[in-house]
């Protein structure tokens, strides 16, 4: 492995103890840091089996610092959870291996949705619904969403589920993916829409939501088979940090894979770097960098106003970003 990295709490911190503001500022900065650091974002991923939940998770984040915990007991949790400091993933077991172990992780989805934290909220901020999207039978995953899912989360379901449509580089068994650009050429691109608009209407049908689902591959490779990088990790980031409330959404960042190869391949609809970035950078002004004078403007965030020490701070991130999203 290579030499420790200074996570991003630290980073900010050294920026604002270098500053030239006056101690009672940097105090009030840091008491905010400190704030925002003891965060906590929980995201479960919920789907069938081998529609690539853990390999979504290993491509969104930083694996490498993770300390893998497994439920404390499996009689009466079969959800395992990787915890990466403020940022803790629930990967549940998949659906569609039998009536009775579905029941068992039915039950033990609903259990987690319901848990309550310290700050009386659910403690589950968001559910990623992976979906794969060559498999004909999509009836589990449909079930899932519409009878357990949305019930449990009732009024704030739109806004707490993504359904992922997975493996779009073999939806069509491998045909239209175009492997040196690693991205689905124009039949397969209609396709993936047709079949997103469907996912679409029978969640809407079953529950009255509008849920656009996202076509994406988490990457795969594997010797003498179709391989690929993965496509649309960055718009698939990209809707699940809009989710996370903002001032939790550092301890996400702080866990983003630093492979760059993992971001640079997304359709051309926006750029979900930039626009990821600008959801990270708003973090720090709102809850950073309290009130500064000087005028300014860094990534085209409108409206907001930069100085002293926002220019470093603001400086530390991006540049974090840049790094990682090119
Ligand atoms: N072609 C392709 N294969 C994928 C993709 N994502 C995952 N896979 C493959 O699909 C298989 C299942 O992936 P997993 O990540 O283990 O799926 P899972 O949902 O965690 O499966 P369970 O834990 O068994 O429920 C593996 O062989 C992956 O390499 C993808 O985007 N494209
Ligand atoms: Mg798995």
């Amino acid at each position: 492995m290579e030499q420790e990295m200074k996570n991003i709490y630290e980073l900010l911190e050294e920026d604002i103890m270098n500053s030239d503001l006056s101690e009672a500022d940097k105090a009030a900065k840091l008491s905010r840091l400190l704030q925002v650091r003891s965060k906590q974002v929980n995201i479960m991923l919920v789907g069938a089996t081998g529609s690539g939940k853990s390999s979504t998770i290993n491509a969104l984040f930083d694996m490498n610092v993770a300390k893998v915990g497994t439920g404390v007991d499996p009689e009466t949790t079969t959800i395992s959870n990787f915890v990466l400091d403020n940022l803790t993933i629930w990967d549940s077991p998949g659906l569609g291996d039998g009536v009775e172990r579905d029941k068992r992780i039915t039950r033990d989805i609903i259990a987690k949705l319901n848990e309550i934290g310290e700050d009386g909220k659910p403690i589950i901020d968001l559910v990623v619904v992976i979906m794969d999207s060559s498999s004909k039978d999509l009836g589990t995953t449909y079930n899932l969403i519409n009878k357990v899912l949305v019930p449990c989360l009732g009024s704030e379901a739109s806004k707490r589920i993504i359904i992922g449509l997975n493996q779009a580089d073999v939806a069509m068994k491998g045909n239209h993916w175009h492997k040196e650009a690693n991205k689905p050429d124009e039949v397969l691109t209609q396709y993936l829409k047709r079949k997103a608009a469907s996912v679409q209407a029978r969640v809407k049908d079953g529950t009255g939501l509008d849920i656009t689902p996202i076509c994406y591959c988490a990457g795969y490779c594997e010797e003498g088979k179709n391989q690929c990088k993965p496509y649309n990790l960055t718009k698939l980031l990209h809707s699940i940090v809009q989710i996370i409330p903002r001032e939790k959404r550092l301890a996400l960042a702080d866990k983003i894979n630093t492979k760059k190869e993992n971001w640079e391949h997304d359709d051309e609809e926006d750029d979900y770097g930039e626009e990821t970035t600008k959801d990270f950078v708003d973090v720090v002004f709102d809850y950073i960098e309290v009130a500064s004078e000087v005028g300014g403007k860094i990534l085209g965030v409108p409206g907001k106003i930069l100085g002293g020490v926002a220019g470093a701070v603001i400086g530390t991130i991006t540049s974090i970003f840049k790094s990682i999203f090119g």
